[in-house]
């Protein structure tokens, strides 16, 4: 298979040879139907790659990598639960969590669904129950904060669907998430809330995340503090795989809510990871998420591999970070609620694809994943797009808009939209010399000042962007854009042959932070320490000690 994969490696890079030259304007000027056959729709939702260099030869290369690689029978995989995550010997079946009733989904022979859906209605139950007013805190007053406490894929879903979906929220509540040990963060979230009205998830897969044990005992103390030892049970629910840890803690397993190892945690927001976003947009609207994304999931299974579109949004990505040698990935949503969707994507693509050896434990022969990143538009437009129009690098991008927004205030809409066509447009045709000096000569320029500033006006152009255009930012849509991203990074996986479902390079650091906290406090000596962490860690001690 990598032999197979590798023949077609070759071809494209052959290929990129003899096309290297040809620039996006004149790709546009050779076929006026390039958007037409450059982009792929599901539904309301259109992917547009057609500003990218790929031709109809590069392409149907790019569909013969995928299937050298397997990518269909690596998919069929994953979604029938085989257990394709090697390292960790588990399934890989966050697309159980929104399958339908009525789905059968085997693990170890075991149907998975009766637990997903019984798991989902529990989690309903309780997000309305909250809701209502029905469940309250220990002093009868109902809930109007909800705090969630968990870090990385126990955090960054939430966190970042929360502020996508915050026009469906209930009046009333407001939710709060917080990840880091740094004391800063919980105890700038917990200032001000009254804790007679405060609800507290401890979402954590493993249940032994510092982070995340660390805070909750803040949150406990806080709480009890305030209310006294009996609030605790009315005040908290746990979000975990693991009861026995959960139990350890002091919290009622009675309010525990659960997911399994097949889920992982960077694909977990489908689960009850979701449940403070779900008490913030209600039962009926998280159903809509998950139906969202189960769509995307029967359009990956179903459609062909040319019209797929996270097959082709994960074969563009490769063309751009293998064949044209880019390492970075941008993500320009323009809508300004996606602000936490480039953060949440970067985990999800770079813990997934961030790996070196293959799934065999062999060094890749390949690049694997990009740096991926970016910020809401037009705000990236007046800090960090310079050097995406004029820098020595090129940065492919995604540039998303929704067609109708939640609120119309003025023709502030027609303008977003305007400028994310605007930079599309701008990154494809740039501005030749020869331009940037008729533009200054109109201006009523010197023939000396255009000599000298036409230089700095030239725009390369050719620069790659794709472009997600959809409805509005409703929970389905929400529900697919994130599926999409899902399965571009598992295509991107299978080609590279590594495992995308597994997080070793997570653990070091993890290892290495425990050894050194007694250190920093003072109770272990800095021998065997490297000289530059002995100095710091002294350094830092001796300002503590002022
Ligand atoms: C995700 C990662 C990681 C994980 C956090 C929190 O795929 O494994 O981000 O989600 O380390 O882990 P717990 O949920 O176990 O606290």
């Amino acid at each position: 298979m990598t032999a197979a994969r590798d023949a077609v490696f070759a071809r494209l890079a052959e290929h990129r040879n003899a096309t290297e030259g040809v620039s996006l304007r004149e790709l546009f000027a050779a076929d006026p139907k390039r958007f037409e056959t450059f982009s792929a729709a599901q539904d309301d939702l259109l992917y547009d790659f057609s500003k990218t260099h790929l031709t109809a030869e590069t392409l149907n290369l790019l569909v013969e990598l995928a299937k050298a690689a397997d990518v269909e029978g690596q998919r069929d995989a994953m979604f029938s639960g085989e257990k394709i995550n090697t390292t960790e010997n588990r399934a890989v079946l966050h697309t159980a969590l929104r399958a339908p009733e009525g789905s059968r989904i085997l693990v170890d022979g075991e149907d998975v669904m009766p637990l997903v859906l019984a798991e989902r209605a529990k989690a309903a139950a309780f997000a309305e129950a909250v809701r209502s007013g029905e469940l309250r805190g220990a002093t009868g007053e109902t809930f109007t904060d909800i705090v969630n406490i968990g870090i990385g894929g126990s955090d960054l879903g939430p966190a970042m669907a929360a502020i996508a979906l915050s026009p469906y929220a209930q009046d009333g509540l407001t939710g709060h998430f917080v990840s880091n040990v740094d004391g800063a963060h919980i105890s700038d979230t917990l200032k001000g809330l009254d804790p007679a009205r405060t609800l507290i998830l401890v979402a954590s897969k493993t249940f032994t995340t510092l982070e995340t044990m660390s805070n909750a005992k803040a949150a406990r103390a806080w709480l009890v503090e305030k209310l006294g030892e009996d609030a605790v049970a009315k005040h908290f629910a746990a979000i975990s795989t693991n009861a026995e840890a959960v139990a350890a803690f002091g919290m009622d397993t009675e309010r525990m809510f659960q997911f399994w190892d097949w889920v992982g945690g960077r694909y977990s927001l489908w689960s009850v990871i979701g449940l403070s976003f779900e008490i913030l947009i209600g039962a009926k609207n998280f159903q809509a998420f998950l139906d969202g994304a189960h769509e995307i999931d029967a359009h990956f299974r179903l459609t062909p591999l040319k019209e797929n579109i996270p097959v082709l949004m994960g074969l563009v990505g490769v063309w751009h970070r293998n064949i044209c040698g880019w390492p970075s990935h941008a993500v320009l949503p323009y809508d300004q609620r996606l602000a936490r969707f480039a953060a949440y994507l970067q985990q999800l693509d770079m813990e997934s694809n961030g790996k070196s050896v293959t799934r065999e434990g062999a060094p890749v022969t390949t690049k694997t994943g990009p740096v991926v990143w970016g910020e809401p538009g037009t705000n990236g437009q007046h800090a960090f797009y310079q050097l995406l129009h004029q820098g020595t690098d090129v940065v492919p991008a995604d540039i998303l808009m929704a067609a109708v927004p939640h609120e119309s205030v003025g023709d502030q809409h027609a303008m977003l939209l305007a400028n994310a066509l605007a930079q599309g447009e701008a990154f494809m045709r740039g501005r030749t010399t020869a331009e940037a000096a008729e533009v200054l000569r109109k201006a009523g320029k010197s023939e000396a000042e255009i000599a000298a500033l036409s230089p700095h006006k030239t725009f390369p152009g050719s620069r790659p962007t794709a472009a997600i255009a959809y409805r509005t930012l409703d929970p389905r849509t929400l529900g697919r854009l994130i599926a999409l991203y899902e399965h571009k990074v598992f295509v991107q996986g299978v080609i590279w042959g590594i495992n995308s479902f597994d997080q070793w390079g997570v653990e070091l650091g993890k290892e290495l932070a425990s050894r050194l906290i007694p250190v920093v406090k003072g109770e272990a000596p800095t021998d065997g320490l490297d000289g530059s962490t002995k100095g710091l860690v002294e350094h830092l001690a001796a300002l503590r000690a002022d």
